[in-house]
């Protein structure tokens, strides 16, 4: 791999010394950023944005351009898989995603196709060997799958959900049926990211966002377990591709996350960073864990809590400094810069 001229995310996911904490931001391009939010109305809608390589690019590098940050993240979604799988994805504005076709009986898992990335999800090739040539080695690319169970999530509810019944319906009544499901998710989810590795991803992170509506034992059978065959699956034809692993209210199962043979854990807000690194010790690194609300709090707010994440971590390698989840929409993107401020060592009173 050609040197970057700014590793410090990588060396910090290896728990390498650093000249200070590297800093990206959970879904950084997105629509709290004016140009973004341009780009999307030029563009039309979220899937044309998301399957052409030029947009995606655009999208990737937009906050990059704005913010001083030390990592790219692709742009594309998590459901861009089951969309390849033809399962008729669309946006709706102000309600998410939406699925045409949603997975209720065997015979729906039984005719999933076996997706050949290379093909089906060229575009995310392209886009990220266009992004690769741009960042003309500045900053790593974050490459980016969902988990199977959240990924599955949607193809069973059809769209987000909040009680999500229709899924642990399924888990209760007919475990094998939704086993042969999350099973089928895990190939594809290897062979995708694996692609993204191909083209040039310098990390990949696994996105669990539903994990957490699970209790520990559930967690573990239905989530953890498949993220855990992902990760090995990566790691032996790609031992030194960092992998980090965010499973969103899932603070209960640090040692059994870390066991999985990541180099990362991304942590939401309700995870104490000093506690989860005694738990952990030099096993893995740690992603997080601002809580995204501070955003809407005044800077000089924002400046304390940002400091105050850092003194939870302490000294040492091995924190790379993230929000715990996504940037919400509506944010100020001026009170971004004070997280990088205050991360970059400004005093800020
Ligand atoms: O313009 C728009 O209206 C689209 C909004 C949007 C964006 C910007 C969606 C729809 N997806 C994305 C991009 C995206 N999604 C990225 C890359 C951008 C970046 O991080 O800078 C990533 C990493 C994701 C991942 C993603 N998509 C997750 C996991 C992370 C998380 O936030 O929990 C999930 C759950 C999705 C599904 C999804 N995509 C979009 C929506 C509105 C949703 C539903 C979210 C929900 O159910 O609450």
């Amino acid at each position: 791999m050609t040197k970057l001229l700014n590793d410090r995310f990588l060396r910090a996911l290896h728990r390498q010394p650093v000249d200070r904490t590297p800093v990206w931001i959970m879904r950084q391009a997105g629509r709290y950023m004016p140009e973004y939010k341009s780009l999307r109305s030029r563009v039309g809608d979220f899937l044309t944005l998301c399957k052409t390589p030029e947009f995606a690019c655009e999208a990737t590098l937009l906050p990059l351009q704005r913010f001083d940050l030390d990592a790219a993240i692709l742009f594309s979604d998590i459901l861009m898989i089951p969309e390849a799988m033809g399962m008729g994805l669309s946006f709706v504005a102000e309600e998410g995603p939406k699925f045409s076709s949603v997975i209720t009986a065997a015979s729906d898992i039984n005719k999933l196709p076996c997706l050949d990335p290379e093909d089906d999800l060229s575009y995310i090739s392209a886009a990220i060997r266009l992004i690769v040539k741009n960042l003309n080695n500045s900053v790593p690319l974050i490459g980016f799958a969902g988990s199977p169970w959240t990924v599955a999530t949607y193809m069973v509810e059809g769209q987000t959900s909040k009680q999500f019944y229709k899924i642990k319906g399924l888990m209760y009544q007919e475990p094998r049926l939704l086993h042969q499901l999350l099973a089928h998710m895990t190939i594809e989810t290897t062979k995708a990211l694996q692609a993204q590795i191909n083209a040039g991803v310098n990390a990949v992170m696994m996105f669990d966002t539903w994990g957490g509506i699970l209790n520990d034992a559930l967690y573990k059978e239905f989530s953890l377990r498949y993220m855990a065959e992902i990760v090995a699956n990566l790691k032996s034809d790609n031992p030194t591709i960092p992998i980090i692993l965010f499973s969103k209210n899932s603070g209960r199962c640090l040692t059994e996350q870390a066991a999985t043979g990541c180099d990362a854990l991304g942590l939401d807000w309700t995870v104490n960073l000093a506690k989860a690194r005694e738990l952990v010790g030099d096993k893995v690194a740690l992603q997080g864990n601002l809580d995204p609300c501070v955003l809407y709090a005044s800077k000089q707010r924002i400046a304390v809590e940002t400091k105050a994440v850092l003194e939870q971590y302490g000294s040492g390698p091995g924190h790379i400094f993230n929000l715990g989840h996504g940037i919400p929409l509506d944010v100020d993107p001026d009170n971004v810069q004070v997280i990088l401020d205050v991360v970059k060592g400004v005093t800020w009173r």
